[in-house]
């Protein structure tokens, strides 16, 4: 290695470890891990209530951390831990709820 790259190195890996732990911190504490989203397609969605209804289900099943009922999509997007709990428990609870429903997206992680 010239001196030169080496200064480069330095110059380009200072930056990034004085400010990797900050922005490392933040996002371990907003994804701990095992952190699932998955999206669910809801049927029977008809007015606002079904919203709240769903919502609640949803969020009645251990692990769940976040829901997110979007209306005019008839979608769920759903947060949850997957140590907990899955998609198909997700799934279980809305249809036990009055809405079936099924996997959109695949399981991210
Ligand atoms: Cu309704």
């Amino acid at each position: 290695m010239t001196i030169k790259s080496g200064l480069l190195l330095i110059s380009l890996l200072l930056p990034a470890t004085l400010w990797m732990p900050v922005a490392y911190a933040e996002t371990t504490e907003a994804l701990p891990n095992q952190q699932q989203m998955v999206t669910l397609k809801l049927e029977n969605m008809t007015c606002a209530m079904c919203i709240v209804t769903i919502k609640k289900a949803l969020q009645k099943v251990e692990g769940v951390q976040k829901v997110a009922v979007d209306y005019d999509a008839k979608t769920a997007e759903v947060t949850f831990d997957g140590k907990k709990t899955n998609s198909a428990a997700l799934i279980k609870a809305t249809t036990d709820a009055g809405y079936p429903g099924s996997l959109a997206t695949p399981i991210t992680q």
